[in-house]
């Protein structure tokens, strides 16, 4: 973007914050300076001492209740790492690639809801952020990415390290803001900070020149125009929630298809209240795991191309899908001209822009879906007549019964990795943080963890990216110590972004790592054997049982000064997830040394129908007709 649009310290008024930003808000109006009346402020804004660029940076991140940032300097930043050595609130945690700073400010986010910080030098620091800033674009995750800049009079001469990292993110952020002036770095942060969790929560970038560090301005805050937290506008239609109720109250064949952005309002009770007064079934995304109970009865599981029988053939047979905070993705439509023939669509989204952009909505509701539903809900509870679901319940639960997730025994004798995963998820619990990579272990963990509330599982649901797990795993740790968390890693993602083992240790963050170790890029591996005529082109990799075993998972963790073992064996899972469970005083790293063979199912191969599901290699195409 231009300069012209980054306002100034006394810019004009900003647009309303977000209900989300209460949590941070309260943090802010705690502290002196916030608390002063207007008139007082203003006086004090005449009056405040001079500070320098880097020392706002620091007090407004601090003004704005940050209290975690990941990341590592280099020599743009240097200013702003120098004044983080005085502020005794924030705790900066230095990683060890940036990219692992950005999965971790993404798992931090996406475990609590608050906004996750990530801070890197221009030119290759702020680069390698920015597939973690397109991860957090595409999950709707809010995340803060500072990074420094030349100084300006350097901008556009090519200087060393310097990376027009505004125009590479403009198409992956919410907004990417130059600042060049000391003074208007409160304001630009306020408003960043702002905007990431406003509506549709998503990445913002605040890339600050070294000159800007290094100039002085009076500290003022909260800067002018992001003072009063301004009374949301924004309302839900009444008409269209009532045209809602009604195409719920006749629909014989209604489906709930909640996505991640129902995780992201923080909906899930408004959610069941909904699903239990209609009675419907509902099926929750990769996105979604765990915003209802999977143990709820009226929960079908995961939609899609690796999702449940019953799910995948409630959203085709259904008459009536009402999306809330989901997108009509392909891997969960399929091919989308066959996808739900008969549905009607009533589709709540906060972001206009997704609402008939796939899939036309009959009932558009653009709303947050913690509003909405309730609203809903209300509408619903005044009518008498509802139609009777009973035909659709046997229809469903016969599907329940005769096509239940599973797996079967593998055929070379080695462990199956769904079992692993399963035990960990058993023997663990719903309190956990589960994070994925990206592959087979991904869609296993998702399937068989079993989640009982949101904000359990972390993964890379839009982007697909490979490294995730563990930086993401070691940002959700920070933010919530308490908890135990896992990453279920693939022996290929693992080998990504496991450096970040080497920060974990470091900085007392005991995260457990279980590695899916295939011996190979599974997903990979399947489509190859699948579709390919199993020709497995460059997706073996080598770290398993029978192989060269590089690198030596075991081995790599202890370097690294991770606890590790190793299992071959089955009868030894459930012990080595026990002394796992038992270790706290540094990070924990188990190589499952598992089947390639196993394959993710149920599947919907890519580009067809839903109705040709797959629930095991020789099943297919079986659901042509029913109700
Ligand atoms: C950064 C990145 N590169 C490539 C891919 C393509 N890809 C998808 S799954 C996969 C294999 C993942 O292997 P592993 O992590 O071992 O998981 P597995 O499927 O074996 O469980 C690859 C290469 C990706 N998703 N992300
Ligand atoms: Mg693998």
């Amino acid at each position: 973007m231009s300069l012209s649009s980054v306002p100034a310290a006394h810019g004009p008024s900003a647009p309303a914050p977000t209900s989300h930003a209460a949590a941070d808000r309260r943090a802010v109006a705690a502290r002196p300076a916030a608390a002063r009346p207007a008139a007082a402020r203003s006086a004090a804004a005449r009056t405040e001492p001079e500070s320098t660029g880097a020392e706002a940076i620091v007090r407004s991140l601090d003004m704005l209740g940050v209290t975690d940032v990941f990341g590592i300097p280099g020599g743009a930043i240097l200013p702003t790492y120098d004044a983080l050595m005085d502020s005794p609130r924030i705790r900066h945690v230095l990683v060890r690639h940036e990219q692992g700073a950005g999965h971790a400010a993404e798992g931090y986010a996406a475990a609590t809801g608050r906004v996750g910080v990530a801070m890197a030098t221009s030119g290759p620091g702020a680069t390698n952020l920015v597939t973690a800033i397109m991860d957090a674009r595409f999950d709707s995750v809010p995340l803060l990415a500072i990074t420094g800049q030349v100084s300006s009079e350097a901008l556009g001469t090519d200087a060393f390290q310097e990376a027009d990292i505004v125009g590479i993110t403009v198409p992956i952020t919410k907004h990417s803001y130059l600042v060049t002036e000391a003074s208007e770095i409160p304001g630009v942060l306020a408003e960043a900070h702002r905007l990431a969790l406003d509506g549709r929560p998503g990445p913002v970038l605040v890339d600050i020149t070294k000159d800007a560090q290094q100039g002085t301005a009076p500290f003022v805050w909260p800067p002018e125009g992001h003072d009063a937290p301004a009374a949301s506008t924004a309302k839900v239609s009444r008409s269209q929630i009532r045209r809602a109720a009604d195409e719920i109250a006749r629909a014989d064949r209604p489906v709930l298809y909640v996505g991640g952005g129902a995780v992201r309002a923080g909906a899930a009770a408004e959610l069941r209240e909904l699903a239990d007064l209609v009675g419907a079934p509902v099926v929750t995304t990769l996105m979604a795991r765990g915003i209802l109970p999977d143990s709820h009865p009226l929960n079908l599981g995961m939609p899609g191309m690796h999702g449940t029988v019953p799910a995948v053939l409630a959203m085709q047979r259904s008459d009536l899908l009402v999306a809330i905070g989901a997108r009509f993705d392909e891997r969960v439509t399929g091919d989308r001209a066959q996808f739900a023939p008969d549905a009607r669509v009533v589709h709540i989204d906060i972001d206009a822009a997704e609402i008939s952009k796939l899939r036309h909505a009959h009932v558009p509701i653009v709303a947050d879906a913690r509003t909405a539903l309730p609203e809903l809900t209300r509408a619903l509870r005044s009518r008498d007549a509802r139609a009777d679901l009973g035909a659709w319940w046997s229809f469903l639960d016969g599907l329940r019964q005769e096509y239940p997730l599973g797996f079967s025994p593998t055929s070379d004798g080695r462990i199956a990795p769904q079992h692993v995963i399963q035990r960990i998820g058993r023997l663990t619990g719903p309190e956990a943080i589960y994070t994925a990579g990206v592959g087979q272990h991904q869609m296993w963990a998702a399937q068989f963890i079993g989640f009982e509330r949101p904000q359990a599982w972390l993964n890379s649901g839009g982007a697909g990216t490979m490294g995730y797990s563990i930086p993401a795993a070691m940002g959700a740790k920070v933010a919530v110590p308490d908890r135990v968390v896992w990453a279920i890693d693939g022996d290929g993602s693992f080998q990504m972004t496991n450096q970040e083992l080497a920060t974990c240790a470091m900085n007392d963050i005991p995260i457990k790592v279980a590695v899916i170790n295939n011996s190979s890029l599974g997903m990979i591996r399947q489509w190859q054997n699948l579709f390919y005529g199993r020709r497995y082109s460059n997706s073996d990799l080598g770290t398993g049982q029978d192989t060269v075993r590089i690198p030596d998972v075991v081995r790599l963790a202890e370097a690294y000064g991770c606890a590790a073992l190793r299992v071959e064996d089955e009868s030894e899972v459930d012990e080595a997830i026990g002394t796992a469970l038992a270790i706290n005083d540094r990070p924990v790293v188990i190589d499952f040394v598992v089947s390639a063979d196993a394959m993710v199912w149920p599947m919907v191969p890519q580009g067809v129908g839903n109705d040709r599901i797959r629930y095991a290699r020789d099943h297919e195409a079986a659901f042509g007709d029913g109700v």
